[in-house]
């Protein structure tokens, strides 16, 4: 037996302190970029995300249509391993089945559809727009264009008629066949629009202009996609029935795989790297996980992982600390992992990307998680409280939530995650709701202008420099709470402290 000398840590006990920042350190000069495979040290992976940041392989978080979403965002998604081989390989191919941008559509409705119709037939489709004629036909007469975007719980009543919704949009822009791309070109942005219809002289749709025809539109200048514009996605995998699961994953056109575990310092995952590594050469790209130590990291390193996942315990909705009693606190696990990670390099010349996935409470935990070294995080609770997340919306009084379980917990009943070889005996995970927040896009936006704002206050403009220039400090159980004090305060009614 022996004790570590070191506390275990959480994120939430460090805070940073600004270095100098100088003239071309701005938010807008931030590169968010993250390498997800093993590369030599030098070199550019052969795969890398334009923000840190990727969703949980989890039934609750990823899933076809959040995927899209989060390549759109610039990140990336992990199909969840929890279900039968088929069906998450057509998970996986209804992603890869879209391309960047619009997916525009001949889906054509009627106007005296509801909402919540059309939101079905969208999602069936893997549409984002649909056309509303008179007839509900191709040829019938242009009304307007229904976008995934009009169907916000809060903001709109699902039940009332698109025929409702389009008059509240009574400024709808269209153009005339004989608009040119370049006026087509000025009044999108002028009205700002994404998406201009174009009517012939009968008044049905000709056709539409997209922002993105023009590759000026901020949304799709990130999108994670490989050379054929199809979204990036990745998928979870398991170590028991891999040796059919990774070819079906592969042949869906999954784009890296991850193998999902509560405790990946095993030979079990050993044993899938080196039928990986004997199947396909570098040809299929796979990380593991999870680890806590550094240890763990030399293990999955040597046995040919392109990234190591660290955390163990964190998530929001796990209890295997309680359990099982094994875990460590986020911010100690990521800070050995990524001194072995750096010493690896050293020795060997690879650089192994590690993601820090779990426990990330509020924005500023990523930032600092980010500091510490992690070249990317995994995510469940955060994107599990979005529009796109696959779980159920609930209302309670006036406020929105979003169904979240655990990988653990009996409604998922992931036994392959957590090693129980006789299906789960005992729960490592709890099932229950987080704050419905809205749009991933806006959500994100928000995220990373405040992660580009730290960075900059600590004066790096890449997450590599914010890594080795990063100064942190721990914080006392005294500030702490006098900060939770001041939170409360700035909260009251009538303005609390001046
Ligand atoms: P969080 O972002 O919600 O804090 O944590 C998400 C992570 O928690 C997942 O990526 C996964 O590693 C972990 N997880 C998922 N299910 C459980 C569980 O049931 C769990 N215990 O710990």
């Amino acid at each position: 037996m022996q004790i570590l000398s070191e506390i275990s840590r959480t994120f939430g006990e460090y805070l940073l302190v600004p270095n100098l920042t100088t003239a071309n350190c701005t938010p807008e000069a931030v590169d968010l970029s993250a390498p997800l495979t093993r590369h030599p040290v030098g070199e550019s992976a052969q795969i890398r995300i334009a923000i840190p940041m990727v969703s949980a392989v989890m039934e609750a978080v990823s899933s076809p249509r959040l995927a899209i979403a989060i390549a759109q965002a610039g990140g990336l998604s992990f199909v969840h391993q929890n279900q039968p081989i088929a069906q998450q390989a057509e998970m996986v191919a209804a992603v890869k089945r879209n391309k960047a941008g619009f997916r525009h559509s001949e889906i054509n409705i009627r106007p005296t559809a509801t909402l919540a119709e059309v939101a079905a037939l969208l999602e069936q489709a893997e549409r984002d727009i649909a056309v509303v004629t008179d007839d509900g036909s191709p040829t019938g007469r242009f009304l307007g264009l229904i976008s995934l975007r009009d169907f916000h719980p809060q903001r709109h009543d699902l039940n009332a008629g698109v025929e409702t919704r389009m008059r509240a949009k009574a400024d709808l822009v269209v153009a005339p066949p004989t608009i040119s791309l370049s006026e087509a070109n000025t009044l999108l942005w002028d009205q700002r629009l994404d998406v201009l219809p174009v009517v012939d002289n009968q008044g049905r749709l000709a056709s539409v202009v997209l922002r993105r025809d023009y590759e000026l539109h901020k949304r799709f200048r990130n999108e994670s996609v490989d050379d054929d514009k199809r979204f990036r996605v990745g998928a979870g995998v398991n170590t028991r029935d891999y040796r059919d699961r990774i070819p079906a994953l592969v042949e869906a056109g999954a784009d890296i795989l991850c193998l999902d575990s509560s405790d990946g310092y095993s030979v079990y995952q050993s044993d899938v790297l080196d039928w990986v590594r004997s199947t396909y050469g570098q040809n299929v790209r796979i990380g593991a996980g999870n680890v806590v130590d550094g240890r763990g990291f030399r293990y999955l390193a040597d046995a040919g992982a392109d990234f190591v996942k660290i955390g163990i315990g964190g998530g929001s909705i796990c209890i295997t600390r309680d359990a099982k009693g094994i875990g460590r606190g986020q911010a100690s696990a990521v800070l050995d992992v990524v001194r072995e990670r750096d010493r690896y390099a050293g020795e060997t010349g690879e650089y192994v990307p590690l993601c820090s996935d779990g426990g990330i409470l509020q924005d500023s935990h990523m930032a600092i998680a980010l500091a510490f070294g992690a070249d990317f995080l995994m995510l469940g609770r955060y994107f599990a409280r979005f529009e796109e997340s696959p779980s159920a919306l609930v209302r309670v009084d006036d406020q929105f939530f979003k169904e979240y379980w655990g990988e653990g917990s009996a409604r998922a009943r992931n036994a392959a995650r957590y090693g129980q070889a006789s299906g789960l005996l005992f729960e490592e995970g709890v099932d229950g709701y987080v704050p419905y927040a809205g749009r991933l896009d806006e959500n994100v936006s928000v995220t990373l202008a405040k992660i580009k704002a730290t960075m900059v206050s600590c004066g790096s403009i890449t997450l590599r420099q914010f890594h080795d220039s990063a100064t942190l400090v721990e914080v006392s159980h005294q500030s702490f709470l006098q900060n939770s004090q001041d939170i409360r305060l700035r909260e009251r009614p009538s303005g609390g402290r001046t």
